[in-house]
């Protein structure tokens, strides 16, 4: 109570000393408490951007002392460096000097899984009076890069400014909105290396062309859970993804490969993984798809009563139902199932928007 009666009598105080100070004391009390909010405002950004730099500095000496931290290890050819931002920064950081932040997060979907069970960068949300940079670690002396690396500018509002990128690699946000970073790839080749513009499918793939389109898919009776399918997905190529079925074509196309497959042809009575989903809005399916952009679900073949939701955590698609066409179920993601893999060919020689030695691909 005491309490409580000193707050309303600081109030009151408070009250009473506006009132009757001059104009002149009133402004100085008022940009007195400016001045203080200013400060205080600016030791709590400090400490903010300090608890950030301690932790991105744990994830460097981690990822020198224990390997990658987005892929453990994987070698690339053309001594690409690919940061997919799952576990870790893999040795991007936040510069110094910059008042905005730089943040990893799942909040908004990701590129890696089209979902918000993956995580991107996100720039703070800065203006033209200031840069939000993230910087890249040093990469290997090289004749030629290659960048490659997907953006997207999530605001519904027409924001106007500069996303700039520098071949030091600094991303650097002057939109006045957040910016999200995802899957770099920097290859020490230029883009249009065979292998780096499109993919060299695996020698174990299977190739099928419709129109001007050529995909290869390969079989993994290995059982692994959705998201971490994604991530052996694009171990042989980042841009490749759990399968995307998209017509009654490619669905016969795959149904003959499972079935020549003794493996995968067990696997299936459990489920093979596609990229179909419905984690971001329950019961609006999408395709991940290699693009990282969910393609809403033009064809479907789910076996009846299917999608369920059993529990309500079923949110992953899945083939199943072997004796019954090799019918759809939905499973929960973090099932593990036997997956295919798609990569999908360039069908233009020349990607719009690159330059000989640095790739740009837009998402969003
Ligand atoms: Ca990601
Ligand atoms: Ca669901
Ligand atoms: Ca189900």
């Amino acid at each position: 109570m005491a309490c409580v009666s000193h707050i309303v009598g600081g109030l009151l105080f408070l009250a009473l000393s506006v009132n009757a100070a001059t104009p002149t004391d009133k402004c100085m009390s008022m940009h007195l408490f400016q001045a203080t909010y200013d400060t205080m405002r600016e030791k709590a950004e400090e400490m903010n951007n300090l608890v950030k730099q301690m932790k991105s500095n744990l994830d460097q000496s981690l990822e020198q002392e224990c390997g990658h931290l987005g892929n453990q290890a994987i070698s690339y050819p053309f001594g690409l460096k690919y940061c997919d931002f799952e576990t870790g920064m893999c040795g991007y950081t936040q510069s110094s000097q910059d008042r905005g932040d730089w943040v990893r997060q799942n909040s908004y979907p990701d590129h890696t899984t089209g979902t918000t069970l993956g995580y991107s960068m996100r720039s703070y949300r800065s203006s033209a009076s200031y840069y939000s940079r993230l910087v890249s670690p040093e990469f290997q002396p090289a004749s030629a890069y290659c960048v490659r690396f997907f953006y997207r500018n999530p605001s519904t509002s027409n924001y106007t400014g500069n996303f700039s990128v520098y071949i030091e690699i600094v991303f650097e946000d002057r939109i006045g909105y957040y910016v999200l970073i995802d899957d770099i790839m920097v290859y020490n080749a230029p883009c249009n290396t065979v292998g780096i513009k499109a993919p060299l499918c695996p020698s174990n793939s299977f190739k099928r062309t419709d129109g001007n389109t050529t995909k290869c898919y390969t079989l993994h009776p290995e059982k692994l859970t959705w998201k971490d399918a994604i991530k052996r997905c694009k171990k042989s190529w980042p841009l490749a993804s759990l399968v995307s079925i998209t017509s009654a074509a490619e669905s016969m196309f795959l149904t003959s490969l499972i079935v020549k497959n003794t493996e995968m042809r067990q696997a299936a009575a459990l489920g093979i993984w596609t990229s179909g989903n419905d984690i971001m809005k329950e019961g609006s399916y999408t395709w991940a798809g290699t693009n990282g952009d969910p393609t809403p679900f033009t064809y479907s073949n789910w076996h009846p009563g299917q999608p369920n939701n059993i529990g309500g955590v079923q949110d992953c698609v899945a083939i199943q139902y072997p004796t019954q066409d090799f019918q759809w179920g939905d499973e929960n993601c973090g099932d593990a199932h036997a997956f295919i893999c798609e990569a999908e060919y360039m069908s233009s020689p020349t990607l719009s928007g690159h330059t000989p030695n640095i790739g740009v691909s837009a998402i969003g």
